[in-house]
């Protein structure tokens, strides 16, 4: 049995039911630095995947709030503290009705390996609820807020671990956290990232996630010697934080986006997506995409229920170069076929695991450029870690200054990667290159931390 069949082997023993999305994204991970642990013994020796793949804590908890009809609600509440070998617990809150330990394990663990692979010293965490906030009138989701922060004000600290946002947890959310946290703890400190300007947000923090995706594409396919992206036909998925702000980027360097989608249906806008409309429709005014058609009558409306089973209608439509950037398992094996099909030369992740294992296993093979997401959606978090910065050291950077330090980490994430999986005898694979990168430095740091 190989050292990778051991890992999964003792995994295996564990699993249950929730935890799906944690063993796909653990088993990425164990197969890609499978070179790493056969050429080097000193990671089995110190027990090192034996040890990541269990988080340092998770924090469960309930949240009791009223909502407005007087009636009592009650949701639960996480925090998956998993590594701080490397600085901080970092990482988002999501506020979704999907949201259970399984999924909050496969994105603190995919965290720690993103957070590891961007050089700065942060470490890996996650949290959030099953809190749905669609629908939810603003008082509402201030109330259930106060009420969430009540209790996890007691874990969190600028130096201990700070959350940022997520799906369903965006400026409003980390608003209202920060004013209770605030208010319980009688400090002002950077305890939350993503905040709004004006009261301690860093500039730009809203575009990075989408932005970085751009610039780790454009890095990659450069590396890669095809064309750039200017003139070229992208489409993207999703319609939240991510998928506006990266179409937004497309449109500034001459790409011309064409789709956007949420969990109703998908706009198909040959035209190039009218990014003021949909930044107006979705994060100002959190309605549906149907507005945009009503808006655009000559743009399609694609409701999910008339694309069939397993396939989604972003991947369908002919394109240079894919962004997904909405959720997780959103891009199939079936999709995977439709983009080859129609030419597209690149993938990029900007969601958190969009991509399922055999659609990247068929992408690969079919040399397309495949960016994962650990390493191209790192932006955020690379934009939070500068927020922490300049917290800490009571200053504010400019926009420019904030948009030229996220490209250069971008750019150097995209190397170390390329550079990495040609070290390894894999070059252009990028999931290997990134998860062997990620893992080389927060492994040697816990063996050099002891147990
Ligand atoms: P938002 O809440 O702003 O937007 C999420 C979008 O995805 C919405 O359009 C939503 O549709 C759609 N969506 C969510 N769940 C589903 C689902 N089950 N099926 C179909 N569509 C769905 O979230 P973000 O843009 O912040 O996050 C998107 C992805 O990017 C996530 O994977 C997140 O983990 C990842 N990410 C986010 C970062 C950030 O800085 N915010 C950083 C790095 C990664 P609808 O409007 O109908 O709800
Ligand atoms: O998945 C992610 O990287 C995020 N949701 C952002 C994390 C952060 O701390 O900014």
């Amino acid at each position: 049995m190989t050292i990778a069949e051991q890992e999964i082997k003792r995994f295996e023993n564990h699993n249950c039911a929730e935890d799906g999305v944690f063993y796909q994204a653990m088993e990425e991970v164990i197969y890609s630095i499978a070179p790493l642990l056969e050429s080097d013994k000193k990671y089995t020796k110190y027990a090192i995947m034996k040890r990541l793949v269990v988080p340092d804590r998770i924090i469960k908890f309930k949240v009791t709030w009223l909502d407005d009809n007087n009636n009592i609600q009650v949701n639960t509440g996480y925090r998956v503290q998993f590594n701080n070998a490397l600085g901080p617990y970092k990482g988002g809150l999501r506020f979704h009705p999907t949201v259970n330990e399984g999924v909050l394990k496969f994105l603190g663990f995919e965290q720690i390996l993103k957070n590891s692979l961007t050089g700065l010293p942060i470490g890996g965490a996650k949290g959030g609820s099953d809190f749905d906030p669609k629908g939810k009138s603003d008082f509402e989701v201030m109330k259930f807020c106060s009420a969430f922060m009540t209790e996890l004000h007691k874990y969190i600290g600028p130096r201990m671990d700070v959350p940022a946002g997520d799906i369903g947890v965006g400026g409003r959310e980390i608003a209202y956290l920060f004013g209770v946290y605030k208010k319980i703890t009688s400090t002002y400190e950077g305890v939350l990232t993503g905040k709004p300007f004006f009261f301690g947000g860093s500039l730009m923090r809203p575009e990075a996630t989408g932005y970085g995706a751009v610039y780790f594409t454009e890095s990659m396919l450069e590396i890669e010697q095809k064309e750039p992206l200017d003139g070229k036909i992208c489409v993207v998925s999703g319609a939240g934080n991510v998928a506006t702000h990266a179409i937004e980027k497309l449109l500034q360097i001459g790409a011309i986006p064409v789709t956007c989608s949420d969990s109703s249906g998908t706009i198909y806008d040959s035209r190039g997506i009218d990014v003021e409309l949909l930044k107006d429709i979705k994060l100002n005014k959190r309605q549906s995409l149907t507005e945009y058609a009503k808006r655009h009558p000559e743009a399609k409306y694609i409701p999910v229920s008339e694309y069939p089973e397993n396939g989604h209608a972003v991947w369908d439509i002919p394109c240079y170069a894919a962004f997904p950037c909405a959720t997780q398992n959103e891009l199939t094996e079936l999709d995977a076929q439709n983009l080859i099909q129609n030419g597209c030369v690149s993938v990029t992740e900007g969601a958190n695991m969009p991509s399922t294992p055999q659609a990247i296993a068929l992408l690969q093979s079919h040399n397309v450029c495949f960016a994962p997401a650990k390493a191209a959606n790192a932006g955020g978090v690379v934009v939070s870690e500068f927020e922490m910065s300049q917290n800490a050291s009571m200053s504010r950077w400019s926009f420019e200054k904030v948009d030229e330090k996220l490209k250069d980490t971008m750019q150097k994430i995209c190397k170390r990667v390329a550079l990495t999986a040609k070290d390894y005898g894999v070059e252009g694979n990028y999931v290997d290159g990134a998860n062997i990168a990620g893992f080389k430095k927060v492994a040697d740091a816990m063996i050099a931390e002891g147990i």
